[in-house]
């Protein structure tokens, strides 16, 4: 029995020595070390001798149990470092193939067209003034003139964050803000930054979309400064000859008000579909500044006066690309917002 033990642990090992890949050392091992493999029946045969021979028998097949255990563990770290030789010239890396392009991202048309509109007005010494998007109903409405109950608040419908609290239904909201912090002093900023405000949904409307406020406080300021900083905006935006008029309308924290169009950019003023025949196009609500809203900005409206006005950049996107649906800007079609980069 002995010699028939030895012969197996050589036949064993001859058969180990040759394993040359993981998957046949893991069948050699389930052939002869694991609980129903061949080394483990010779401890089954133990019982089967005279009790005079089976403590010596015993430790044979301890013995060389022991020894294909480590032959097998030492075999295994020589296939591991087979495998792992393998591996890597596998993915070994082609220093000679050529580099793959970066893909180059772009700027979105909103954020290319506040840019280009905050350049204008800084080149005409107006500063960024950053105002809240989640903004007390009070700076939003009240202090703009519009108490609770004025009727003027339905223009905007407005999202809710609590009953002294709104998402910004204009960037006018930053007004008073920005006069209170500037205050003696003279006021000439921009507030660029989204608004909210809950609408439909429609080729013109979004719930959300950006509007660039201009305000400039001062003794000397007149209705004029308005049309002269506004006719300099359209012509370096659309052109050297582009025209603008100015047309009366209403807003609670002006005084006066009015709307101003620029001269339709497709038909040069003739009449088209986009400007509806009128040969204008809307740009943007302006004025001069309410005295309510000087005063509660912490001026004397007997001493300073101040011209405003905001503009959506969305609708701005759409007049300079002759686009005529708003909801292109926000889907973020690859294949749209690529004809921008
Ligand atoms: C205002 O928001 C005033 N705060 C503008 C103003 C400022 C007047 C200072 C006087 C002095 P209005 O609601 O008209 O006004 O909005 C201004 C511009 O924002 C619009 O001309 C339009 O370009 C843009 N806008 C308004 N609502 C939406 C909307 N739902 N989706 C996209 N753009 C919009």
């Amino acid at each position: 029995m002995l010699d028939q033990l030895h012969d197996y642990r050589r036949i064993a090992l001859e058969e180990l020595a040759v394993v040359a890949d993981a998957a046949t050392l893991e069948a050699w091992y389930r052939a002869h070390l694991a609980p129903s493999g061949k080394a483990t029946g010779w401890k089954r045969n133990i019982g089967k001798l005279p009790v005079a021979e089976r403590k010596g028998f015993g430790q044979s097949v301890n013995e060389v149990t022991a020894e294909l255990e480590k032959a097998f563990q030492l075999h295994k770290r020589r296939i591991d470092l087979l495998e792992l030789e393998k591996r890597i010239l596998a993915e070994a890396t082609d220093v000679t193939l050529p580099a793959r392009g970066v893909a180059r991202g772009g700027h979105h048309p909103v954020t290319l067209a506040l840019r280009e509109v905050i350049g204008v007005f800084e080149q005409m010494g107006f500063v960024v003034y950053e105002s809240p998007h989640v903004e007390l109903d009070e700076l939003n409405f009240e202090l703009l003139n519009m108490p609770p109950d004025h009727p003027a608040r339905d223009m905007q419908d407005t999202f809710y964050v609590d009953d002294d609290v709104v998402l910004r239904t204009h960037t006018s909201s930053g007004q008073v803000r920005a006069m209170r912090q500037l205050c003696p002093g003279p006021v000439r900023v921009i507030l660029p930054g989204l608004c909210y405000r809950h609408e439909n949904i429609t080729p013109r409307s979004e719930i959300q979309f950006h509007q660039i406020e201009g305000l400039l406080v001062g003794p000397e300021v007149r209705l004029s400064d308005l049309k002269g900083v506004l006719l300099k905006f359209a012509r370096a935006l659309f052109g050297p000859n582009q025209a603008i008029r100015m047309r009366g309308s209403y807003f609670p924290f002006t005084e006066p008000s009015c709307e101003v169009d620029i001269r339709c950019t497709l038909c040069g003023g003739n009449g088209c579909r986009v400007c509806k025949q009128s040969g204008w196009l809307e740009l943007l609500g302006a004025g001069l500044v309410h005295p309510v809203v000087l005063r509660n900005g912490g001026y004397d409206p007997t001493q300073v006066r101040g011209i405003a006005f905001g503009m959506g950049i969305e609708r701005l996107v759409l007049l300079r690309h002759g686009i005529d649906d708003i909801r292109l800007i926000f889907q973020n079609d690859l294949r749209f917002l690529r004809q921008f980069a």
